[in-house]
């Protein structure tokens, strides 16, 4: 395959070439112009709107682009189709110019001409410095070990010195002959369970082969959305059935609700809401605690809900709707309601409904005396009473409104009603199934753009892999404190109704295993976390950089990344399929998970396992996906082969496999690294959501017992109030007001609304942050530059505390405290900070704090209803720092291991 991938993209690869250059690797790259983009006083709007970034500038405006050559000769390199990986949702295309081994150059989608019909898929600032991660200087370039840990646990583990050991480098042998041995010790001392691991492509398949493993999950991107909202009749997490981009302009009002993206989904697709943007007739609104990138990009009304209390603004909008409807009329679509929906009011609720209650009456107050009126919202809320009339009027029938929303919102304590009450809303204005008219997601790739994919990949014919025979996943933000207390309710199911709160388990992890997430960075209560690292008897990681697991572990082994790997494919969005190849050789002595996976067998006895695990090569895997690639017909009825492929490809590839017919070539397939299937107006493309259940509510039935919205839900309750995180009764069939356990009312003394502020009276969000891809990418110097790591303050309130922008300052907690650098805006809610999410823990032992700003030191274990997590109702203070200042980020380099 190396070879073929040499004589196919003319790539001059070499390792040796690569050690030779690397120490001027950072200078040599530096080639990419970031100029104008290093602004040290980064505010959170006013970033993107005094300088859009890639996704969101007009195509218009941009140089006529030519094609992709395979070989550019004026530069003496080869551009070749690289993997753009990482979860920032984009996935875009990127492309490498490689020279005597190293990239010189990136660019992007080049492959044809940009239209809104037939769009480019284009890379962000973080894809086009990915050489600059790839090749950085702090790329982990052996197998290490910490100093002080030795095998056979006891005290020679030395747990203690986690995170602060000096490390030595072994061999793989080495690395292999620990990490087996451990493995093997900690299961017969201890058995299955008592080793911890998730998703990785290594550990999974040795644990599971091993008995099983201890998993965690939580709710992280979807929140609340991870309850198994088919019950109310919405698909999976509530995604995919809005409308598809073409039908944006036909709304009336656009509705962003919790949701950034032209922060969060990279790429083009903040560029599809633009056609409606220039069709002068759509309003655009944006709801939540801040007036951010979105906003300001499409110059939307902001109505401003602080965060965590949209249960509280979507009941007030219900009230103000009923009461308008009341009034003068034409709000509420009563024949949606009536035709399409159970549990609205007394007259339509579902069959053997055991409550005698219903949405309308307690809206009303009719069960506790209190109306959801405005008035009532805006305390909780904080949004103007007008505002939250203006929003219910903008709800009504006659209009044509796309409620889209990311998830920000349902990932708060106490958002386990926010599916239904979403929902529930665009029921009241009849927005569902129509041209014009959406409510669902507008999710990371699949923002503005619902609808089933025109073009996929193929299977790579692996078996499939042995399932994990333990049952025990502990949940997120809790699992800390699971192992330190030794107990844990077995969550494995809250996406079901196998749920059983009753079911409390013994949990006996002895050792952990990371490989594929970043969850000691990324899941709540890190400081927990680090002292559990310090408590196991074993860690172990496969892993790119020096991440905050990897500092934290006794055998750290370098992982390649995608750059240094056969070809794959990645997810694109419902119109493009992404295909990457080999940029280069691993560097220094990474390997991939699969090898790192097959050593360890090795080292234990077990290498047959690995032969039935991956019984056909990597480049095999890579043919099978590009055969299997299928691409809708003209008609849109039917999906055909993609790839045409010759006799002398496979030949070349060192594969088995059959000619075939396609509609592009291999080998223009990888030299343009996507196929995207082109739009226009009247294509049979077209995507309205619900359209056939709509049109034939008993021949397209939802997912519900009732196959409709159900409004009322028993099982919704019963479930919520079965998983003992909430006390019993808290939830009803219907979407209602609680109190979240941290959040808005915990921001004052007693929980009372208007007394006096608690020792922290301020709610702190995390927005999801354009120089990380969570914590990928936080230790890129270039976009360290371009992108400090503030702390987002309202004006006012940092004012009141003597602090200006630039200033370092403490953010802190009942569960810890982090620096930042202030940046005073005016876009944010009184009483709100955003701390952005991903930075990696840089923790001062001796002061107790985290000078790298780790959102996750902020957020505690404190949980309710199904569990969930909450990024995005913390509660915290902040003041100006008064011990060492944070050096500008940019000098804040990460750490370079040289042994
Ligand atoms: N650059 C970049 N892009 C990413 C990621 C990344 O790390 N970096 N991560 C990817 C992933 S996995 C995810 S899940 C998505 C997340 O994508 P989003 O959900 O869009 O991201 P957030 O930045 O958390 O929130 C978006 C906006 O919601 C508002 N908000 C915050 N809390 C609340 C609330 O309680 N209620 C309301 N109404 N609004 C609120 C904030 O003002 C914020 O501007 O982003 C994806 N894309
Ligand atoms: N406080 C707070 N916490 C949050 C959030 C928040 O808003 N606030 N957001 C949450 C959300 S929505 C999400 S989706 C999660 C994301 O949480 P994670 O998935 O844990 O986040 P990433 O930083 O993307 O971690 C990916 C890791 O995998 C490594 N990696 C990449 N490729 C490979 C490979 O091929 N092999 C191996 N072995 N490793 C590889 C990367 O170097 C990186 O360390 O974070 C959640 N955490
Ligand atoms: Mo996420």
């Amino acid at each position: 395959m190396a070879q073929f991938m040499e004589k196919m993209l003319n790539a001059q690869f070499s390792r040796r070439q690569f050690l030779k250059g690397s120490a001027a690797a950072t200078a040599a790259v530096a080639g990419l112009s970031l100029a104008g983009c290093g602004d040290s006083t980064l505010n959170e709007s006013t970033a993107e709107s005094t300088k859009a970034p890639e996704s969101t500038k007009a195509p218009e405006t941009t140089a006529p682009v030519e094609h992709s050559p395979i070989i550019n000769p004026e530069e003496g390199g080869t551009w070749v189709s690289a993997a753009c990986w990482h979860n920032c949702a984009g996935r875009c295309v990127n492309k490498v110019m490689v020279k005597d081994g190293m990239v010189v150059r990136q660019k992007t989608d080049d492959n044809h001409e940009d239209s809104w019909e037939y769009q480019q898929q284009r890379a962000c600032v973080r894809g086009r410095a990915q050489q600059q991660q790839c090749f950085g200087n702090d790329r982990l370039k052996y197998p290490m070990k910490r100093k002080n840990w030795q095998p056979g646990g006891g005290d020679k583990t030395n747990g203690h010195l986690r995170g602060v050991d000096e490390w030595e480098r072994i061999t793989w042998d080495e690395a292999f002959k620990y990490v087996a041995d451990e493995i093997k010790r900690v299961y017969a001392a201890y058995g299955p369970g008592s080793c911890m691991a998730r998703t990785g492509d290594c550990s999974k398949h040795i644990l599971a082969l091993m008995g099983g493993y201890t998993s965690y999950a939580d709710t992280t991107s979807y929140g609340t959305y991870c309850l198994n909202v088919n019950k109310l009749g919405l698909p999976a997490y509530d995604l995919n059935k809005a409308n598809d981009r073409m039908d944006l302009k036909n709304s009336d009002t656009i509705v962003f609700y919790g949701g950034n993206p032209a922060w969060a989904s990279a790429g083009s697709r903040t560029w599809n809401f633009m056609q409606a943007k220039k069709s002068g007739k759509t309003q655009f609104v944006v709801v939540g605690p801040s007036f951010n990138a979105t906003a300001s990009t499409f110059d939307a009304k902001w109505i401003r809900v602080r965060p965590g209390t949209d249960t509280a603004f979507l009941l007030g909008v219900a009230y103000e709707m009923l009461a308008l409807d009341k009034e003068k009329g034409g709000i509420v679509d009563w024949d949606f309601l009536n035709k399409y929906t159970v549990g609205f009011d007394k007259d339509h609720m579902p069959e053997g409904a055991k409550l005698n209650e219903n949405f309308q009456d307690y809206v009303l107050g009719k069960y506790d005396e209190i109306p959801k009126t405005a008035e009532w919202a805006s305390k909780i809320c904080g949004t103007p009473v007008e505002d939250i009339k203006w929003y219910a009027n903008e709800m009504r029938k006659d209009k044509a409104v796309s409620i889209l929303h990311s998830y920000a919102h349902a990932r708060n304590r106490n958002a386990e009603d926010i599916p239904q009450l979403f929902m529930t809303i665009g029921c009241m204005g009849g927005h569902y199934g129509k041209s014009g008219h959406s409510c669902g997601a507008m999710y990371a790739s699949a923002a503005g753009n619902s609808g089933p994919n025109l073009v996929k990949a193929g299977g790579a014919g692996l078996p499939a892999a042995p399932g994990n025979a333990c049952d025990l996943r502990l949940n997120g933000p809790t699992m800390w404190q699971s192992i330190l207390t030794g107990k844990a309710n077995n969550n494995a199911d809250y996406y079901s109704a196998k749920y059983n709160a009753a079911d409390i388990r013994d949990v006996n992890v002895k050792m952990m295993y990371w490989d594929g997430d970043a969850r000691l960075q990324t899941s709540p209560d890190l400081t927990n976390g680090i002292k559990v690292m310090r408590q196991l008897e074993f860690v172990c990681t496969n892993a790119q950089f020096l991440t905050t697991q990897a500092k934290y572990a006794d055998i750290v082994m370098p992982v390649t990344t995608l750059w240094e790997r056969v070809g794959g494919f990645l997810t694109g969005n419902r119109e493009s399929l992404f295909v990457w190849t080999k940029v280069t050789e691993p560097l220094y002595e990474a390997k991939d998970d699969v090898d790192i996976c097959r050593g360890i067998l090795k080292a234990m006895g077990m290498e047959e396992e690995a032969d039935k695990l991956w019984p056909i090569s990597k480049e095999q895997q890579f043919y099978n996906q590009i055969a299997g690639c299928t691409v809708i017909n003209e008609a849109g009825d039917a999906y055909e082969t993609l790839v045409t492929i010759t006799q002398a490809d496979i030949d070349e590839m060192g594969v088995e496999g059959k000619p075939q017919e396609g509609k592009i070539s291999l080998k223009q397939f990888l030299a343009d690294g996507c196929y995207t299937v082109p739009r226009k107006e009247g294509d049979n493309y077209g995507f309205i959501g619900y359209k056939d259940f709509i049109d034939d509510p008993e021949g397209h039935p939802l997912s519900s017992d009732s196959g409709k919205f159900e409004i009322y839900n028993d099982w919704k309750a019963d479930i919520l109030n079965s998983m003992g995180y909430s006390p019993a009764g808290t939830f009803k069939p219907y979407p209602t007001y609680t109190v979240a356990p941290e959040g808005y009312e915990t921001t004052f003394k007693d929980g009372i609304i208007g007394g006096e502020p608690s020792e922290y009276p301020f709610l702190c969000y995390n927005p999801h942050y354009l120089r990380r891809s969570h914590s990928v990418f936080d230790n890129c110097p270039w976009l360290r530059e371009t992108w400090p790591n503030p702390v987002f303050l309202n004006k006012a309130d940092a004012e009141a505390k003597g602090i200006k922008t630039g200033d370092t300052v403490k953010v802190y907690n009942a569960h810890g405290a982090i620096l930042r650098t202030a940046s005073l805006t005016n876009i944010i809610m009184p009483g709100c900070v955003g701390v952005p999410h991903g930075s990696w823990l840089n923790y001062d032992d001796k002061n107790q704090v985290d000078r790298g700003g780790a959102d996750n030191v902020l957020c505690g274990p404190v949980i309710s209803g199904m569990g969930v997590t909450g990024y995005n109702n913390y509660n915290c203070n902040f003041e100006l720092y008064d011990g060492e200042p944070l050096a500008p980020d940019v000098e804040n380099t990460m750490t370079q291991i040289t042994l």
